[in-house]
């Protein structure tokens, strides 16, 4: 024997999207199942974005990162001090940041916090979210399909056409058909420029369609208005979505938490009249997401259990906020609860591609299965066959 290999070595590259993806090809190999299981660990590499660190406690974070076998990238003045504050980027395995997490606790200049608040979004990632959908706790660990149903004359993609309530209990069952988990059924346009309905018009579009849909299937109602929420909620709606998040009316959160409702709360910079007039953020996923945490303790002080966030794709953002929110959607999901994007057929999509409102089916799709491989929980969308479809196939070839 020579100790050659009597076949020839090959090496090639594997791609893990998950650690169980890793664990299954170990057990394959022959890795023990316990050995599997803290090997897998290994492959979910992340990282967190740390703000304002003064020159001391970054370099006590690098310290920390370093000794844990993590990395932690800081302004390169920070060793010498000659800038006051610096962010710093953290980057390693769950293991490796859960021991940054567990070294900072008990530090002084502030760093306590910090490795309490890393220690606990590493020990949430792998948690699933949980929604009940009239009175059925749903896993999330796909995405539900809230399907966009408009009885407006003037909604930007869909204004008009289901205006009778037979049109839109028609929609509402192809919606369904389609594979929505949830109809979303909005009376009143948001798209930029819109007018103002008052309550007894939004009720007179949208009660019909509700009082006739949710007895069949979960329905959740879009609206900014405590006496609508009531009235739907009376008939049966299963969800309020407003995307005022409770600052046009704040009675809405009363209604959810009366009827035991999830409650949407979306943000949205300014008014739908005046929102798209050149918006600007210094940081828009900070700003988004300190938004959405403040209004979802602001619901849940008001009594609602279960909070859905949604940082308002369009509403107030150029192209770049809304590309920079549906990539950072493991931002929002740090908060907690569980993330809708609502993306359909919007002009970002217009803007990076040259179509039409109606010609946005694929880029729209494209967008869903993003937000969906970030982490996002719900997606409002118009065109939900196409989106079960690609959401299927992507989810089956990540699996295998
Ligand atoms: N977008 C629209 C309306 N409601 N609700 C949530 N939670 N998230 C969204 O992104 C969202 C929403 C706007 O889209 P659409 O309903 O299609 O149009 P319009 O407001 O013109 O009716």
């Amino acid at each position: 024997m020579t100790g050659d290999n009597d076949v020839p070595l090959s090496v090639r590259s594997v791609y893990f999207d998950s650690p169980a993806q890793a664990r299954e090809l170990m057990v394959a190999v022959g890795v023990a199942p316990r050995g599997a299981d803290i090997m897998a660990a290994k492959f979910t590499s992340r990282a967190f974005y740390v703000t304002n660190l003064r020159p001391a406690a970054a370099n006590i974070v690098k310290q920390v990162a370093l000794s844990s076998g993590a990395e932690a990238a800081v302004h390169r003045e920070v060793v010498t001090c000659r800038v006051a504050r610096s962010d710093a980027i953290l980057f390693g395995t769950a293991q490796q940041l859960s021991s940054v997490g567990r070294k900072l606790t008990g530090q002084d200049f502030g760093l306590d916090a910090l490795g309490r608040s890393i220690s606990r979004l590493v020990a949430s990632w792998e948690a699933v979210p949980e929604l009940t959908i009239n009175g059925k706790r749903r896993r999330l660990d796909k995405p539900l399909l809230v399907g966009v149903l408009n009885v407006t004359p003037d909604s930007f993609s869909d204004g008009g056409e289901f205006n009778s309530p037979q049109a839109a209990l028609a929609r509402a069952r192809e919606l369904r058909e389609e594979g929505a988990d949830v109809v979303d059924v909005g009376g009143e346009s948001t798209r930029p420029g819109a007018a103002y309905v008052s309550a007894d018009e939004e009720l007179r579009r949208v009660m019909p369609v509700v009082e006739a849909v949710a007895a069949d299937y979960p329905v959740s109602v879009d609206t900014r208005k405590a006496a609508v929420a009531r009235k739907c909620a009376e008939a049966g709606a299963a969800m309020i979505n407003d995307v005022s998040a409770g600052r046009d009316d704040p009675a809405v959160a009363a209604v959810c938490a009366e009827f035991g409702l999830p409650y949407v709360v979306m943000h949205m910079k300014g008014t739908p009249a005046d929102m798209q007039q050149d918006p600007r953020y210094d940081d828009v996923v900070a700003e988004v997401r300190d938004f959405l945490a403040a209004r979802a303790a602001w619901a849940e002080g008001e009594g609602v259990k279960e909070v859905v966030v949604d940082p308002g794709i369009g509403f107030g953002k150029t192209l770049e906020h809304n590309l920079a929110l549906i990539n950072n959607v493991p931002a929002l999901a740090d908060l907690g609860r569980p993330v809708m994007i609502g993306h359909s057929r919007k002009s970002f999509i217009g803007k990076l591609t040259g179509a039409a409102v109606d010609g946005r089916l694929a880029g729209s799709v494209a967008a869903a299965l993003v937000a969906a491989r970030r982490g996002a929980h719900l997606l409002r969308v118009h065109d939900v066959a196409a989106t079960a479809q690609a959401l299927a196939v992507a989810a089956a070839v990540v699996r295998s």
